[in-house]
């Protein structure tokens, strides 16, 4: 053999079994994440759902609105989270009324907390029994499985799963009549002097749809929402994560505006058909999106747990914004 030929068939071997060495490494990461979030049961999600929808329509200050944080706080209880309720009186164009946020608080080694959130109110719309399976209920649901899954095994955070009430809008979507639970949380957070103790939050809204199509929400903070993504990808649920581009003003917007890196996991493919219908009813909804989203915050937050354990508060995007940055290319 000439000495080219050689030189060139061991280029080409040595090419060949390092493209292999990546498959494999690649293979193992994900079969490694795998086994970490394979206790996220979306079957059991869909039951939380379930028990929640056939509450009935759950509007602040309502009465269903109570019998739902009743079942809640049930739920959390029975996984052994503490709970808090921050119970608030909201100013809306229908007058004072009461609301009430439940957050089941999951104490571990660090006193930083992460927070993952939801809300759990459906929007009174004139005429029509409007359950929220996928607008609320699927937020709920997947809040429930975690705290399971949280409490039973070591976490380096403390973990606070947020219930909102009073996303929607009681008569018409603008700043001043929506988002009064999550505006109320992040005042008193502020006031109190707490917000410091947040590292991120990871909300999650409208994510039971039977086609799941997670978009990426881009009043979101760059850094956590890239990690979410590639972390779908990582999964092989890359499919369900490619919805797109969009804004929306949702639960995560008052604590961005105070500065919390913040990511809403949310999927907008309903706003084009049932949104706020009737329809928005169980046979909309499948386990299996449940399971998707709960398994991708759940690796989402062991991504932030290994890297984020050594950086302060504050210089958390470090660990992650750099990487994304030089990745940039293959999103
Ligand atoms: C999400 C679920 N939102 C309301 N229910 C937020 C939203 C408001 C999304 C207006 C799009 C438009
Ligand atoms: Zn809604």
């Amino acid at each position: 053999m000439k000495k080219t030929t050689k030189f060139a068939t061991a280029v080409i071997l040595i090419g060949i079994s390092t493209v292999a060495a990546v498959e494999i490494e690649r293979s193992c990461a994900r079969a490694e994440v795998h086994a970490a979030v394979t206790e996220f049961n979306g079957e059991r999600a869909f039951s939380d759902l379930c028990q929640l929808v056939q509450v009935g329509p759950r509007p602040a200050g309502s009465g269903n609105s109570d019998r739902a944080r009743a079942y809640i706080e049930r739920q959390l209880s029975a996984a052994d989270a503490e709970i808090w309720d921050d119970p608030f009186v909201a100013t809306t164009p229908m007058g004072k009324i009461p609301m009430t946020n439940v957050i089941g608080v999951i104490k571990k080694e660090s006193p930083t907390v992460v927070v993952l959130a939801g809300h759990y109110d459906t929007a009174r719309i004139d005429g029509v029994q409007f359950v929220g399976a996928n607008d609320g209920g699927s937020s709920a649901a997947v809040l429930l499985e975690m705290a399971r899954v949280l409490t039973r095994r070591t976490n380096r955070f403390t973990y606070w799963l947020v219930f909102f009430d009073g996303e929607e809008a009681l008569k018409k979507w603008t700043a001043s009549d929506s988002l009064y639970g999550s505006r109320h949380l992040a005042e008193k957070l502020a006031s109190d002097g707490k917000l410091g103790q947040i590292k991120a939050m990871i909300l999650v809204d409208m994510v039971a749809d039977r086609h799941l199509n997670i978009l990426r929400e881009s009043n979101s903070t760059a850094w956590l929402s890239d990690l979410v993504f590639k972390t779908a990808r990582t999964l092989g649920y890359g499919r369900s994560f490619s919805g797109g581009t969009f804004p929306v003003e949702d639960d995560h917007m008052p604590f961005v505006a105070q500065g919390i890196p913040s990511v809403d996991i949310i999927d907008l493919t309903p706003f084009g058909s049932y949104h706020h219908t009737a329809q928005d009813s169980i046979d909309r909804c499948d386990p299996e999106s449940l399971t998707v989203v709960g398994r991708v915050v759940l690796a989402t937050l062991a991504e932030l747990e290994r890297t984020c354990q050594f950086l302060p508060a504050g210089l958390e995007s470090l660990a992650h914004c750099l990487p994304t940055f030089f990745s940039r290319v293959d999103k």
